[in-house]
């Protein structure tokens, strides 16, 4: 039986990660701090380690007899990257740099490790489709934490022998992310109020783009990317190579709910990206994996899951 490690496995994206893993009869243990993560995300009886991905031991005793690491565990948070500089540096690069190191062959715990970076390390790009091979220019300290994994999990490659494979996420969405937290997002802020009938803050004139990617299909992105051959560090997009506005987006949702959204314009947000999409032909060729659920279809399935709780 195949043995993973998942660090941030109670949180949105990883606790359903788990359940995917735990439904193919792996074997699962969870590091995770329940920062933001809740413990409850994952069944009852998971293997979880509740501790700080930062502190080595802490990574080195989690990994302990596993066969690979899906590392999550980061605070995902651009926002508090501005505020909390290094606070969030020590999380998102020094943890990451923790499960390489302690992934190396003869460090006791030899593992593939499959890391998640993200969009966020293209920048404001005008060249949308980005492709990987797009020009790198992050804007936030998250960005540059995030390219610094994959400039990290390149060296685990090249120069100890780690079989690494790193997947860019772009704007995740689905059941469990907490729209409690202002700096979650932006569809489970707008679900969560429209479905009250609360009334939504644009920031800017709402025509910015984002390319979504509904968490079932983020997962199998994940997946995959364990499964691959690893002879090169590889980053491969997540994303659908379709671009929507957020007043499109709202406009959706409004339908879903049978309520048109009340919408309030506010300034855009500091270093906010104007447009975002990605080029899918990477990991459509390489892992043989694609979107496959479409906006309104995840939007549909993501509002049924909040109305029902
Ligand atoms: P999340 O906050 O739900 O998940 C992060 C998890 O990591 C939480 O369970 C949290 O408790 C845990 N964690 C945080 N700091 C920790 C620490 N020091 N030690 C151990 N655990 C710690 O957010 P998410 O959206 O599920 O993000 C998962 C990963 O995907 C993150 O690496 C994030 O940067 C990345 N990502 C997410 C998106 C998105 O759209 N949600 C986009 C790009 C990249
Ligand atoms: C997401 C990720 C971030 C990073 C980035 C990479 C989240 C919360 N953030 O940032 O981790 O990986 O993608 O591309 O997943 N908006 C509103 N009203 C709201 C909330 C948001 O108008 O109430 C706008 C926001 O200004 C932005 C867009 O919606 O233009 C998306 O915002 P977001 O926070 O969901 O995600 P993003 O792309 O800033």
């Amino acid at each position: 039986m195949t043995r993973y490690l998942v660090t941030g496995g109670c949180g949105f994206i990883g606790s359903h990660l788990v359940d995917s893993l735990l439904a193919d009869g792996c074997e699962v243990r969870v590091l995770d701090d329940l920062s933001t993560g809740r413990r409850e995300n994952v069944p009852d009886g998971t293997d979880v380690i509740v501790g700080d991905v930062a502190d080595r031991d802490t990574v080195e005793a989690a990994m302990d007899g596993v066969d690979g690491v899906f590392h999550l565990a980061a605070i995902a948070s651009v926002q508090k990257s501005v505020e909390d500089w290094t606070g969030t540096h020590r999380v998102n690069q020094t943890g990451a740099i923790n499960v390489f190191d302690c992934a190396r062959p003869g460090a006791g715990n030899a593992a593939s490790v499959v890391y998640v970076s993200s969009a966020a390390v293209y920048g404001d790009n005008p060249d949308i489709p980005l492709s990987e091979e797009a020009s790198l220019a992050p804007l936030t300290a998250y960005g540059a934490d995030k390219l610094g994994c994959e400039l990290h999990a390149a060296v685990a490659r090249r120069a100890h022998g780690v079989p690494v494979a790193g997947v860019r996420f772009f704007n995740i969405y689905g059941p469990r992310q907490d729209p409690a937290s202002p700096y979650s997002g932006v569809i489970s802020i707008f679900v969560n109020r429209i479905s009250r009938g609360q009334g939504i803050t644009i920031f800017g004139d709402g025509e910015q783009t984002r390319d979504f990617v509904y968490v079932a299909d983020a997962v199998r992105f994940l997946r995959a990317a364990m499964d691959a051959p690893k002879a090169e560090p590889t980053v491969y997009n997540a994303c659908s190579g379709r671009q929507i506005s957020i007043n499109r987006l709202a406009s959706l949702i409004g339908e879903i709910a049978g309520r048109p959204p009340e919408i309030t314009y506010e300034d855009s947000r500091p270093g906010d990206i104007r447009y975002s999409a990605g080029d899918p032909s990477l990991a459509r060729s390489g892992l043989g994996v694609q979107v496959e659920i479409p906006i309104e279809e995840g939007l549909r399935q993501t509002f049924d899951s909040l109305v029902a709780v």
